[in-house]
């Protein structure tokens, strides 16, 4: 009876291993491979070779993008350094990416940017969020932009124990924000099991000086967060279970569930045309690839457009595809009137003519 017993739990066991296995093979969507769509008029962007995690383009269209991040689990080449933030100009003919210079005072060796947003206030002052995980902790950097010295000001760094795995950002005053955290555990041994068991308590969390609270909860992964033009619906990208929750934003700053819009894919960062309000989305289209780099194996970069998103029936377009062979692990993909650039988690970065 005793090994009948044993036998019948074991069974279970492997049973229950074997589905969770089957379960995080689909969320990382290990057996999708997608046939390669280019667009004509793209060449990679020279001076970014350690990656280009997020993109964020302000209205005169200078875009500020991070580079250089280390993360736990995620590959990267940088050398053993601090990250950057470069700024390139989509108003100049040849746009070049420029490294800002940041004040004096900051760790620049620490610094490992990861989600960015920009804010501009009333008087027209540039604010620059920034994720940073220092150490492999996490913080968020606030910069002031000074844009005729092409430097950042450091005013303060905020830790809280409620930001402890955020991944994206989005700036909603000079002083407050949302952001994703992209897993409950910061311990990378933990974070993997809440991956594999397909918990889903990862969260978006607001942050001001006076209050900090989680406003949204049930991701498996929530990773890139934005905003509509019209400030009125903010969107997260859950990368684990391949959709976009779109939330109505209210005055008291709540979010109230809309809908949540499946696309079949990792999404990863989202950044907003500001003229249409559509949706521009960095995605992995092979999770397995990006988690565990093989390079005979490169993780590759898929684009996608998603317009109407409000509507009953809003339109997904694949606008780029590449198999690792141009550019690998897209997170971003940003657009600034004809310009489309996309932006990597350890790879280069990709200007494109739309
Ligand atoms: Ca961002
Ligand atoms: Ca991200």
């Amino acid at each position: 009876m005793g090994k009948l017993l044993t036998l019948a739990v074991l069974g279970v066991a492997v049973a229950l291993l074997g589905e969770r296995l089957l379960s995080f093979w689909h969320r990382l969507a290990v057996s999708r491979e997608l046939e390669p769509k280019r667009l004509p008029n793209c060449h990679l962007i020279k001076g970014i070779e350690y990656g280009s995690e997020d993109i964020d383009i302000l209205p005169n269209g200078l875009a500020f993008i991070s580079s250089g991040l280390k993360y736990p689990g995620v590959k990267s080449f940088a050398p053993d350094k601090g990250g950057q933030i470069f700024l390139m100009d989509l108003k100049e003919d040849n746009p070049r990416p420029v490294e800002l210079r940041i004040s004096r005072g900051f760790d620049l060796a620490s610094f490992n940017p990861h989600g960015i947003s920009i804010y501009v206030d009333n008087d027209d002052a540039v604010y620059l969020f920034v994720v940073s995980h220092p150490h492999y902790k996490t913080v968020v950097e606030l910069f002031q932009f000074i844009e005729d010295d092409n430097s950042l000001v450091h005013l303060k760094t905020i830790k809280h124990d409620l930001l402890e795995r955020a991944n994206d950002i989005l700036a909603v005053s000079p002083e407050s924000f949302y952001a994703t955290n992209d897993h409950y555990f910061s311990e990378t041994i933990l974070m993997y099991a809440e991956m594999f068991l397909g918990l889903s308590w990862s969260n978006v969390v607001y942050y001001s000086p006076n209050e900090v609270k989680e406003m949204a909860s049930g991701f498996y992964s929530a990773n890139g967060i934005n905003i509509s033009p019209d400030g009125k619906y903010i969107y997260v990208a859950d990368l684990l279970d391949h959709n976009i929750h779109v939330f109505e934003k209210h005055a008291n700053l709540s979010l109230t569930p809309l809908k949540v819009l499946p696309v079949g894919t990792l999404v990863d960062n989202i950044a907003i045309d500001p003229r249409s309000g559509d949706l521009w989305v960095g995605c992995h289209p092979n999770g397995l690839k990006i988690l565990f780099y093989d390079p005979e194996n490169l993780p590759g970069t898929e684009v996608l457009r998603i317009q109407d998103i409000l509507s009953e029936k809003p339109t997904v377009t694949q606008v780029y595809i590449d198999d690792g062979s141009v550019i690998q692990g897209c997170s971003v993909a940003a657009v600034y009137e004809k310009h489309l650039l996309i932006g990597t988690v350890f790879h280069r970065g990709l200007h494109c003519e739309l």
